[in-house]
């Protein structure tokens, strides 16, 4: 039944909790001196950013990063950003540039413009946007080194007019000291790097310390603790999401390749953990998959990783027909949705649930991983049902502006000055009638 499948699917989310690992725990022991969990070990490293600034900063990505900065260090400097950037293969510069382009048509496309009603002579209605005037973007540097995620936070910030924009990357070689992912915020006109990462990095950017001023809101993908952290300072700052594991769900019919199908799902499987599944009508392509899955994983370059993710978070599920599909994908509610059919526009219209949808034959996740348009910071784990990918939007604020002249007031006086007795706020009322 259904119902048994999507709870069996839902163990192919990789739960947030196993993303610490034994050396993480062990880890946090040794640091805190007891055994705590990842909750109290965040809230405990954001209070103290909050409270002592730049030496608690310090400390964490000492005891945590092994990395012993001083605070003249934090900062990359701007030299090393223009050395990175030309020091960089040319042709990844170019691809940047071209990817660049594609963000910014699209995120120019869907930002919002400012609107203005006149329901009636003499009253005037706005919505205005204003950008956020200083963002913070954090880029992980854990597993692997993500250019693509400088591109798909900061330029749609770019475009949505956000002066200030400060990139965090943990003080690692697939992090800060990654000379691609340099080269990149170089090339995207970003002077303001720093080397720290994790809780204590969005602890910094949202409270401030004596070396990193404060952001308006802080967007980007993390670890378990980089979601935590994001959760604590909420409130204080504006946060995108709780972005978790990356995960597929690919619809095929008939007209599918099951070579391509498997190279989809090794490719979400590659994020280790990230959930790869294949739900289908048509039984001869699970076998073809899987000979597929077996054939070009030996052919991968992380293939132990990617195995590994796929054992424990990759499924092949045979379904009755088209509407068991849909009706599975959107109580799933996947990050993406990728349908190989005939026809993927019609199946859509009966799927509401997917951060990000892949349509047809020749659209790979990958295309909107590095350079589509779209952002590839989507919500995860479900939260799509109530959450949205990052977009240029994501850094504007909305406003209302609203004028009226006399005529028009005293027209309406009467509406508001009933309600204002209703609810005894007699001044309010007398506010309303003085001018009438
Ligand atoms: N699939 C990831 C994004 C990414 N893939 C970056 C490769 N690099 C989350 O949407
Ligand atoms: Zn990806």
């Amino acid at each position: 039944g259904s119902a048994e499948i999507l709870d069996q699917l839902r163990e192919k989310l990789s739960p947030r909790g196993d993303v610490v690992s034994p050396r993480g725990r062990a880890l946090t022991e040794e640091v805190f001196g007891a055994p705590l969990t990842p909750v109290e070990v965040v809230d405990k490293i954001c209070e103290e950013v909050q409270s002592t600034g730049t030496s608690a900063l310090l400390h964490y990505l000492k005891q945590l990063d092994k990395a012993d900065l001083s605070a003249e260090q934090l900062r990359v400097p701007e030299e090393d950003l223009a050395a990175a950037h030309a020091a960089a293969d040319s042709a990844l510069i170019d691809s940047v540039r071209r990817i660049r382009e594609n963000i910014v048509r699209f995120q120019s496309a869907i930002l919002h413009q400012d609107v203005t009603i006149e329901p009636s002579p003499g009253v005037r209605l706005t919505q205005r946007y204003v950008p956020l005037r200083r963002v913070g973007v954090c880029v992980p540097g854990g597993a692997a080194a993500y250019p693509s995620t400088v591109l798909m936070t900061a330029v749609p910030a770019q475009v949505a007019g956000v002066k200030d924009i400060a990139v965090v990357a943990p003080p690692t070689p697939f992090g800060a000291y990654n000379e691609d992912m340099l080269a990149t915020c170089h090339e995207l006109g970003i002077t303001e790097v720093y080397r720290m990462g994790g809780a204590q990095a969005v602890a910094a950017l949202a409270y401030g310390t004596e070396h990193v001023p404060a952001v308006q809101k802080i967007v980007g993908p993390g670890n378990l603790f980089v979601a935590l952290a994001k959760k604590h300072v909420y409130g204080t700052v504006d946060i995108d999401s709780f972005a978790g594991p990356s995960e597929v769900i690919v619809i095929a019919d008939e007209t599918a390749r099951a070579d391509f199908i498997a190279a989809d799902l090794l490719a979400q499987a590659e994020h280790s953990p990230g959930s790869s599944i294949l739900i289908t009508w048509e039984e001869s392509l699970l076998d073809a998959v899987e000979a597929e899955l077996t054939q070009q994983l030996s052919e991968l370059s992380r293939s132990d990783l990617t195995l590994d993710s796929l054992e424990a978070f990759g499924a092949l599920i045979l379904v009755n027909d088209q509407k068991h599909a849909c009706e599975l994908t959107d109580s799933f509610a996947p990050e993406h949705l990728h349908i190989q059919t005939a026809d993927p526009q019609t199946l859509m219209k009966s799927i509401n649930n997917s951060g990000a949808a892949f349509l047809g034959h020749y659209t790979p996740v990958a295309l909107g991983d590095y350079a589509a348009g779209p952002s590839h910071v989507l919500p995860t784990g479900g939260t799509c049902t109530w959450a949205a990918g990052l977009c240029s939007n994501s850094f504007l604020r909305s406003g209302s502006v609203t004028e009226f002249e006399q005529g028009a007031m005293a027209q309406i006086a009467d509406d508001v000055e009933r309600l204002a007795e209703k609810e005894g706020l007699t001044a309010h009322a007398r506010s309303v009638s003085i001018r009438r």
